[in-house]
């Protein structure tokens, strides 16, 4: 039997830094409209290269989420898939690959394929991905109820905060309200947001400086949940130096278990911005 893990560009982590012998794993790319250019959020997209695009276009840019039919390809690859998809709240994604498990079920009905709304994405969906591989690897009897339920529990514990220093992108493409009074227009905020339980975007602080922001961002985890044995994922949009503090910060006040290090790949860097930190815990 082969068990695949299928999830949208979305989630940070790169098809090339997965592997398994057990289980396969595909990302379905996003796509990134910037002016008249359109960049496909596969591993072979260079990240520098869409914000020089995004700096310098005047004109509106958008993201599109992928067709049913590149989903169905995917699904159709294995016997048992688990896809999971960035919240259904921000993004048209999770209904496409609700429509394509329908299709490839309606063809190969003996298939098996569950679709998990992240209510999140980035470093939540690597958590996810990462649970269901661990699960995948150590079924012995094919129990593909049993491993779905317990990622539906996990999805449902795992938290996201971020922080941004430019949320455009997000405000024009009606993702998040606009902030309250002149905020917008002054240099230096960071926003404190995290998503609700339903996958919305909430702004919960704002902060000036970075060290402000970094325990802000803790604050906001340790409100959240008990952090206790978390492992917990950073996504940085071209910011490793800002990643490593905030890691820093995080070990100092949290009894988290672990701290992992990603790069944004192309849909994240497009919302998230030039310094944009990311957090799934
Ligand atoms: O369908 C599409 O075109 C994709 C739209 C995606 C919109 C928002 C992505 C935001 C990613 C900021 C972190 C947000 C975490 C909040 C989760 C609820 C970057």
């Amino acid at each position: 039997m082969i068990w695949n893990v299928v999830s949208d560009s979305s989630c940070d982590l790169q098809m090339s830094a997965f592997t398994s012998d057990r289980v396969r794993f595909e990302t379905v790319p996003l796509r990134i409209q910037v002016g008249d250019r359109e960049f496909i959020d596969n591993d072979t997209l260079v990240v520098p290269d869409l914000l020089d695009a995004m700096a310098s276009e005047k004109s509106a840019s958008s993201t599109a989420c992928p067709s049913p039919a590149a989903f169905a390809k995917a699904f159709e690859a294995a016997d048992c898939t688990i896809c999971f998809t960035i919240s259904s709240s921000l993004s048209g994604t999770y209904n496409a690959a609700v429509m394509a498990r329908d299709m490839v079920l309606e063809e190969h009905p003996e298939k098996k394929i569950c679709v998990i709304d992240s209510k999140s994405t980035a470093g939540a969906i690597v958590l996810l991905i990462r649970r269901a591989k661990m699960l995948m690897e150590a079924d012995e009897n094919g129990d593909f109820e049993g491993i779905c339920n317990q990622l539906r529990i996990y999805q449902a514990a795992l938290r996201t905060c971020f922080t941004l220093e430019c949320y455009d992108n997000l405000i024009k493409n009606g993702r998040m309200r606009p902030l309250v009074g002149n905020l917008l227009k002054t240099l230096g905020i960071h926003i404190i947001a995290d998503a609700t339980p339903q996958g919305t975007i909430h702004v919960a602080d704002k902060a000036r400086g970075e060290a402000k922001t970094y325990k802000a961002l803790t604050a906001l985890m340790r409100s959240s949940k008990d952090c206790t044995g978390s492992e917990v994922v950073i996504s940085h949009c071209e910011n490793l130096s800002g990643a490593l503090k905030l890691k820093q910060q995080i070990l100092e006040d949290l009894p988290v278990k672990s701290v992992e290090i990603l790069s944004c790949r192309g849909l994240t860097s497009f919302y998230a911005m030039q310094k944009g930190l990311i957090l799934g815990f």
